[in-house]
């Protein structure tokens, strides 16, 4: 028994390191797939586990999985823009758990690859007016928010930050499965009213942030939700997706790769967002490629290959 089970240890993390040495060979395999009972049969239930590990964690380290499935985008209620598609059938992916935060982008800006993060907003017509309000909130102004998600990126810096990491940005379906799963759900946490404990947007502590720069926000909740414009990522595991990731509602907006004619979208929604409504997993908004956005970062997802 000893001896098997150092065996399937030793195939386990042989295994294991093939893979992460080698991600496009991996094959993704459904749990129906794995061969588990002929494991189970000889009643050795670590020997399940260790398989279940390696064949559902295909994803590169601070990615999860996001299961082949079909879903509806969309929802009859929505607005002209987010009419429902009927059924959308997707490959598996993976997607990064959390936004991109500063720190990590700034190893692209060291590695060569990336332009720096801006310390200014910037979009077509921007004022000086705008830049006194806007600019302070561009987290490449301060030394303190390596954990903090990058904002004031452009869409070529968000989609070249993902290929520098060998990944891409997700697809606006894959961003609103990766949401909402396939269960229809308002927001990424179930249809629950948002409340201070879900996610880092707009409550009495951003309006008081919003007044301090001539700004007149409303508070979608009573209580502080601690963040005054953004948070560290991953700070509010209660407000998780179905396939747990976190901040897709709140925080930062992100990217997507899909163009809207001139424009690209981006999902998800921000640190000053201050209607429930804007919070919907199905919440669609396009900016122009070039914008430098406070309230705007990014997300990266990769293929996970075969299924
Ligand atoms: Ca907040």
């Amino acid at each position: 028994m000893r001896s098997r089970n150092a065996a399937l240890l030793a195939l386990f993390l042989g295994t294991s390191l093939a893979w992460a040495q080698r991600p496009e060979r991996v094959v993704l395999r459904g749990p129906e797939e794995s061969d588990t009972t002929a494991a189970s049969k000889d009643g050795d239930p670590s020997y399940v586990s260790m398989v279940a590990t390696v064949v559902l964690d295909p994803c590169p380290a601070g990615m999860v999985i996001i299961p082949e499935g079909a879903f509806v985008m969309g929802a009859d209620d929505g607005d002209r823009s987010e009419r429902p598609i009927p059924v959308l059938h997707l490959a598996a992916f993976c997607m990064d758990r959390t936004e991109v935060t500063v720190a990590a982008y700034r190893a692209c800006v060291a590695a060569g690859a990336c332009q720096p993060a801006s310390t200014t907003a910037w979009w077509p017509g921007i004022t000086e007016a705008d830049h006194r309000v806007n600019d302070r909130w561009c987290n490449a102004n301060y030394g303190d928010r390596d954990d903090h998600p990058v904002n004031c990126i452009d869409f070529d810096q968000a989609a070249g930050f993902c290929a520098w990491r060998g990944a891409r940005l997700p697809t606006e379906a894959e961003w609103e499965y990766a949401a909402r799963g396939d269960d229809g759900r308002i927001y990424p946490w179930g249809d629950a009213a948002p409340n201070a404990h879900l996610l880092n947007g707009c409550g009495p502590e951003c309006v008081a942030e919003g007044a301090r720069a001539g700004q007149r926000w409303t508070a979608m909740y009573d209580e502080s939700d601690g963040w005054p414009t953004t948070a560290p990522v991953g700070s509010f595991p209660a407000g998780a997706s179905p396939s747990g990731l976190l901040d897709m509602a709140g925080n930062v907006l992100e990217w997507t790769a899909d163009p809207l004619g001139t424009f690209r979208i981006d999902r998800g929604s921000g640190w000053n967002t201050d209607v429930p409504s804007r919070l919907r997993t199905l919440q669609r908004s396009w900016m122009v490629p070039s914008r430098r956005s406070v309230v705007v970062g990014a997300r990266c997802a990769w293929d996970a290959g075969g299924s």
